[in-house]
């Protein structure tokens, strides 16, 4: 009897054939390990195989047979991990192929967007941009257009007051006629901001929302033109078959005063177009007298027109979004679809 018995060293030699075969990285650490094994020469398995002649013929037919058994499972090993290196990516545990996550990308407020839309379009109709405090005073806010502190646009508006005749602005009004005190006509002006009003926080109102608010002041300025350039701004902004309608109105600030309304054709996913309903876009007219005699220009002499709308709902049109509270809630799932 040999020291190591040939069928124990039988059962060591499948476990460390096969515990190579599973660490083997590619299809050539898997070949040394096959000829280490079972080589024609050299294989350990194919030497016990060889030597059963030299053996007892008690001990033959039970070591043949195991070191047949061991042959096949071996060789069946083999090829099974053979096969598994020959798909892709099957030599590493990491899956190469997975999609990485790409760098995060920032984008415009929707609302910024649509400000930044508007003024393109006025600036190109010569208009200039301007800003102004957001606390004011009452005069500024109030008194120099028209709107009197016991007037009911007053108190409508149910104004945020931060001291005695100090309160955050309710529209960008004032800044127009802070301009106006600035500079003498022609005045084509246009005053994007933040505006507070106490209202509830829902759907269609915020305590705090940002306007746009136009100003013209020349002599001979009319109604036509004020027609003329909303309805041009309209055809620009949603589209050349976009029609207007103006509907009387009443603003403390203009005289006569009208809403302005806009019937888009939009294309459906099909290609075919229709007509939308008529939305509400924005308010205007032409400045009441006594706004322009207020801030020292002559009523005699020029004459204006100006109007004032709220970007968001702008956005919310266009992008067919229900609820405003959406632009404020800050969620990265909304917000990454405006996202250019
Ligand atoms: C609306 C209506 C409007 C104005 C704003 C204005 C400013 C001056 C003089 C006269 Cl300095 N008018 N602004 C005029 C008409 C309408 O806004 O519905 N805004 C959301």
């Amino acid at each position: 009897m040999t020291e190591n018995h040939p069928t124990e060293t039988l059962g060591a030699l499948e476990a460390e054939a096969l515990a190579a075969i599973r660490d083997a990285a590619d299809e050539a650490a898997l070949e040394r390990v096959r000829v280490a094994f079972l080589g024609r020469s050299d294989g350990r398995i194919s030497a016990i195989l060889r030597g059963l002649g030299g053996l007892s013929p008690e001990e033959r037919p039970a070591v043949g047979q195991e070191a047949n058994r061991v042959k096949g499972v071996v060789s069946a090993a083999l090829e099974e991990r053979s096969a598994a290196l020959s798909r892709p990516g099957a030599s590493h545990a990491e899956d190469l192929t997975l999609p990485s996550l790409g760098p995060w990308r920032g984008g415009l407020h929707p609302v910024t967007q649509a400000i930044d839309e508007i003024w393109e379009i006025f600036r190109g109709l010569g208009f200039t941009r301007a800003r102004g405090p957001e606390a004011d005073t009452e005069w500024y806010n109030f008194v120099a257009l028209n709107t009197p502190l016991d007037h009911p646009a007053a108190d409508e508006q149910d104004t945020l007051y931060l001291a005695d005749s100090v309160l955050l602005r309710s529209h960008t009004s004032p800044v127009q006629v802070r301009t106006m005190e600035a500079y003498e006509p022609p005045i084509r002006v246009l005053a994007p901001g933040w505006v507070y009003r106490r209202d509830a926080y829902d759907a269609t109102h915020t305590p705090a929302f940002l306007q746009i608010e136009g100003l013209v002041v020349d002599e001979g300025v009319t109604f036509v033109d004020l027609k003329a350039t909303l309805a041009e701004f309209a055809r620009r902004y949603w589209g050349p078959d976009t029609q207007v309608r103006f509907r009387p109105s009443f603003f403390p600030f203009t005289e006569p005063s009208a809403e302005v309304d806009v019937k888009r054709v939009i294309t459906l996913p099909d290609g075919s177009r229709q007509e939308t309903d008529w939305l509400e876009i924005m308010g205007a007219g032409m400045v009441d007298p006594a706004v322009l005699e207020n801030v020292g220009y002559d009523p005699e002499r020029y004459t204006g027109w100006a109007f004032g709308m709220g970007p968001a709902r702008i956005a919310m049109l266009k992008h067919g979004v229900d609820d405003l509270r959406a632009f404020f809630e800050n969620d990265m799932r909304f917000l990454a679809q405006f996202a250019s």
